[in-house]
């Protein structure tokens, strides 16, 4: 990232639109849009997006209620979306031959499914993602409790990279073989996306990151105040924990709250120092500021998992430039075997347990997601660590997961690097 792009990125913030509460059916029409990702003084972006705007318009939901959207294609290309990290009905899951057929250009999909947990999520295309996703098919999904902690300010944080020309447009090198083996589709311009502009000097805020790029893991600083991390994934933590330098996976998210005491900024770690993402600027001050400690969100009720009777499997990831030999005939594998095998990886009887070793043997780092599920990640000693839906593990490390399969269906189980996925680190399960 060059200097000019640094500068940029100091430019005032940029907002996407929201929804208010609904339970109403939707409509998302997936077309053409025009993003302002540089200054004003600089050139717009053709992108794609949902209802004229990327990121698409955030969807905001209560807790048990049932969401009903149609999907509308007009992306030129067959598309489908997929709600990341719901527990929904495996038929919902928008994973084109796995759980559904592609929407081809032109036709219409509904959507329909209930909403079990609260929590920040995501929705995005899942039809040669790699390049959808990095045109602007996503956009926020927020799940709201029914009891929210009450905060002043609840602002959702999208975080995301572009690949661009320096006359704006986006760089046409999708699908390029070099990002495939390597660390994926890499922007030179990075940006953090608000959906709200300003928060009071003194105001709590609840600030909802997600990554929603194709391949960057972010390390994000935040300044302005003091937090303490509350959720990951969407899901509480037990106990909230300070808030320091986070380091989100593509597609994994974190919720922070912060008393607000400046402008909260955002900042990208970098090799070459810190790269300004944007800034929520302050607008007067807050009468009364929130005294009371900030403490955990309403548990979502999952009981703990039964580890005497866990299965045991490991999945090693395989592949890509500077990584071991595999036999699966694509750039990645997952235990020797590229892209999605007729027959699932493993059938797991409704409820079972399993803990699942994750052996990265390979050069990079991998955010692996699972469909329809979370799970624990294991710490050295074992004990339960975060509840998840994407898990990052480093290149050369193997991290153990631990999952209850409860939800029935056909669910995918891929590296989150889109680049990845499409060239072979994909498997799937079933639930029966
Ligand atoms: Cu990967």
């Amino acid at each position: 990232m060059n200097r000019r792009q640094f500068l940029a990125c100091s430019a005032a913030s940029i907002l996407f639109p929201t929804t208010g509460w609904t339970t109403a059916p939707l409509r998302l029409k997936a077309g053409p849009v025009t993003a302002r990702i540089l200054p004003e003084d600089d050139r717009p972006t053709s992108m794609l997006g949902f209802n004229g705007s990327t990121p698409g318009p955030e969807l905001r939901v209560r807790q048990g209620d049932r969401l009903s959207v149609s999907f509308e294609n007009r992306a030129g290309q067959a598309s489908t979306i997929h709600w990341h990290g719901i527990h929904l009905d495996n038929a919902m899951d928008g994973v084109p031959d796995l759980t559904q057929a592609a929407v081809r250009p032109g036709e219409t999909f509904r959507y329909a499914f209930d909403v079990p947990h609260a929590g920040t999520y995501w929705y995005h295309a899942h039809h040669r993602s790699w390049e959808q996703v990095a045109r602007g098919l996503y956009g926020p999904l927020i799940v709201e409790e029914r009891g929210p902690p009450p905060v002043d300010r609840d602002i959702t944080v999208v975080l995301d990279d572009w690949r661009l020309e320096r006359n704006g447009a986006l760089h046409e090198s999708f699908g390029n073989r070099h990002d495939f083996s390597h660390a994926g589709r890499m922007g030179n311009v990075a940006r953090a996306l608000f959906s709200g502009a300003t928060v009071r000097r003194g105001d709590r805020a609840r600030l909802r990151l997600i990554n929603a790029a194709t391949a960057r893991m972010f390390a994000v600083r935040i300044d302005g105040g003091t937090g303490k991390v509350v959720a990951h994934d969407g899901m509480p933590l037990a106990e909230p924990s300070p808030l320091r330098d986070l380091l989100l996976a593509p597609a994994q998210r974190t919720d922070v709250i912060l008393d607000a005491a400046g402008p909260v900024s955002f900042a990208l770690g970098t090799r070459e120092g810190l790269y300004g993402l944007g800034a929520i600027a302050v607008e007067g001050s807050n009468p009364a500021p929130a005294a009371s400690p900030v403490g955990p969100l309403p548990a979502p009720g999952i009981p703990a998992p039964d580890r005497s009777a866990a299965t045991r499997l490991t999945l090693a990831m395989q592949g890509g430039a500077m990584g071991g030999r595999h036999c699966g005939g694509d750039l990645w594998a997952f235990n020797h075997r590229s892209g999605m095998p007729d027959a699932p990886w493993r059938r797991f009887a409704r409820g079972e347990t399993a803990r699942i070793t994750l052996r990265n043997d390979t050069a990079f780092p991998h955010g692996i997601h699972l469909h329809g599920h979370h799970f624990h990640e294991l710490r050295e000693d074992g004990s339960l660590g975060d509840y998840r839906d994407t898990t990052l593990v480093d290149p050369r490390r193997s991290r153990d997961i631990l999952c209850v399969f409860d939800n029935p269906g056909k669910w995918l189980l891929h590296c989150h690097t889109l680049a990845h996925q499409a060239s072979g680190m994909k498997t799937w399960v079933e639930v029966a």
